[in-house]
């Protein structure tokens, strides 16, 4: 069979907590998840399929038709968030209209949490929930040998069919892939030099993932408690070093907290020093899982940023996110990682349910006092069948289940509400600009900025970001 692994054309992006300004400005970025499932495939079968990722490739509804008339796939497999949800189905319908025999299977975040809602949409014919590698090469192989055979489909877990109009959820796969067995995601089968981020700090940019899973327990996290796995240091580096290969000089570890496991982290970093590998990357940290030791090693091995989750700056706020974290051990991880030489991005969050705007404002002081080169502040907002979600189904702050009526019956109307009793969605997006305002105008700030801008690409990745920042607001109301 022919496979097409398409991200689709973005026309009806839902509009999350960051403003879809400053979403829309920061790049992009490779679907992993996609890459992952298509390089297991490839390696399984011999086959090689085709991918296409519409949005940076600039490929439009019309270019995108045009290529799959060309290209006659059997199967089109595409990769979705709640917040893609609209632009998959949209494009799956307009690929069958074009050829009714194809087949569209669906897979990621959102299939993840309601798969058999996501199956009952018009132009689905296949779901994957759950790590896709193994599950959707099993459909394949199936599909070719026997065809679309209900006794042989029954059997594949992680997956769901429809047969005759009916739809069919099986149990979910239990066994997790082995992070060290997978090829590396299939880059070859897409221009890596399409892919960018605005405040990067080299020409050629990429993720790359080592562990999976995170054992803390976030309310408002898809990911929260779920099984920390993670590569060996010789498969991580042996991918960086290929990266390199390749011309990648800004990397991104899209891995939700990779320094759970810190022995393994430092074996990796020790190798990659020994190994003398040349790159700049990032990471994504919970401050209470750093310590000088390791952060030495990151610096050494090229490490220039880390994104921490810090939310808010108070202990009560943090308890009702469970974040697990104190304001104490945020402040000190952040001197650490400042004495360490390496920048970091905090992540905070504003709305969170009972805040007043004078908790708001301490956010932002606490934001300034912590000294980080860039801070963003998104509105708090219950993600589907999050706990957080959940915890506020329950105290009546939220009215209805109304992700599920999404799921049931996706609508472009469909706008995402930032609940929250005692702001309405426009004061909430109000106080969310105030907070950058004052974060990014701060005289402290700016001089901080001025006096640190380490090259003329980093100083432009700055002003980029500032300017995109503080113009958000006007360009979103647009
Ligand atoms: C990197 C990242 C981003 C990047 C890039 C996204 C991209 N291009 O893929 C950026 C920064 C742009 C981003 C933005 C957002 N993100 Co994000 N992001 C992530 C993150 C941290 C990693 C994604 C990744 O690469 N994972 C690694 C791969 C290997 O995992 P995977 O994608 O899940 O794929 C596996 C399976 O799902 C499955 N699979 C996936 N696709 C397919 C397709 C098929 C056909 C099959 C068979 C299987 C399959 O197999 C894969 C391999 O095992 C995840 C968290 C996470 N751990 O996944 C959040 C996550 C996906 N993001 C999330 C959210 C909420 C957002 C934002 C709304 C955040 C915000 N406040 O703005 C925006 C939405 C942007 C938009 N408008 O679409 C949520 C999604 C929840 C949901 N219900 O959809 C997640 C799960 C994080 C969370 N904490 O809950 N994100
Ligand atoms: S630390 Fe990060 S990945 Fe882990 S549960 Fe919290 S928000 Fe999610």
């Amino acid at each position: 069979m022919k496979i097409l692994f398409l991200v689709p054309p973005e026309i009806l992006p839902l509009e999350s907590s960051v403003p879809k300004a400053l979403e829309g400005g920061k790049g992009y970025y490779p679907k992993l998840g996609l890459l992952y499932v298509a390089a297991y495939y490839e390696r399984a079968t011999g086959n090689r399929p085709v991918f296409i990722d519409c949005p940076p490739e600039g490929v439009n509804e019309e270019t995108l038709l045009k290529r799959f008339r060309e290209i006659k796939p059997d199967m089109v497999a595409m990769s979705i968030m709640t917040f893609n949800l609209l632009d998959a189905l949209y494009t799956a319908d307009k690929l069958k209209q074009a050829d009714p025999n194809v087949k569209i299977c669906l897979g990621g975040p959102h299939v993840n949490l309601y798969p058999a809602e996501t199956l009952k949409q018009n132009a689905v014919d296949y779901v994957v929930f759950g790590e896709g590698e193994k599950i959707f090469t099993r459909l394949m192989t199936t599909l070719d040998a026997c065809g679309h055979a209900p006794e042989k489909l029954k059997t594949i877990h992680g997956l769901g069919w429809m047969n005759d109009g009916k739809v069919y959820v099986n149990g979910a796969e239990t066994e997790l892939v082995e992070l060290d067995d997978l090829p590396f995601p299939a880059r070859h089968l897409v221009d890596i030099k399409q892919y960018n981020h605005l405040i990067s700090e080299g020409r050629q940019f990429f993720t790359i993932q080592a562990t999976r899973g995170c054992p803390a327990a976030c309310s408002f996290c898809d990911i929260r408690k779920t099984q920390f796995r993670c590569r060996s240091p010789e498969n991580v580096v042996r991918e960086v070093e290929e990266l390199v290969e390749q011309g990648v000089d800004d990397l991104f570890f899209v891995d939700d907290t990779i320094t759970i496991d810190k022995k393994n982290l430092m074996q990796t970093l020790e190798l990659m020093i020994k190994r003398g590998v040349k790159i700049n990357y990032k990471i994504s940290a919970r401050v209470d899982t750093i310590h000088p030791e390791l952060l030495a090693l990151l610096k050494r091995s090229g490490c220039y940023r880390i994104h921490f989750g810090i939310e808010s700056a108070s202990p009560r706020h943090l308890k009702y996110l469970q974040k697990g974290q104190t304001p104490e051990k945020t402040k000190r991880a952040c001197q650490w990682t400042r004495e360490a030489g390496i920048g970091f991005f905090a992540y905070m969050m504003i709305g969170i349910p009972h805040e007043t705007r004078e908790d708001m404002m301490e956010t932002v002081e606490f934001a300034k006092s912590i000294k980080p080169d860039y801070a963003q502040f998104s509105i708090c907002t219950p993600y589907p069948k999050t706990e957080l979600y959940f915890q506020m189904l329950g105290e009546g702050i939220l009215d209805e289940d109304y992700w599920q009526r999404f799921a049931e019956a996706p609508s472009p109307d469909f706008k995402i509400k930032f609940w929250n009793k005692d702001f309405t969605e426009a004061q909430l997006r109000e106080l969310q600009d105030e907070c950058h305002s004052r974060f990014y105008r701060s005289p402290a700030y700016i001089m901080k900025q001025i006096t640190k801008v380490k090259s003329w690409s980093d100083f432009t990745a700055k002003a980029r970001m500032g300017t995109k920042i503080l113009t958000s607001r006007l360009m979103s109301s647009r």
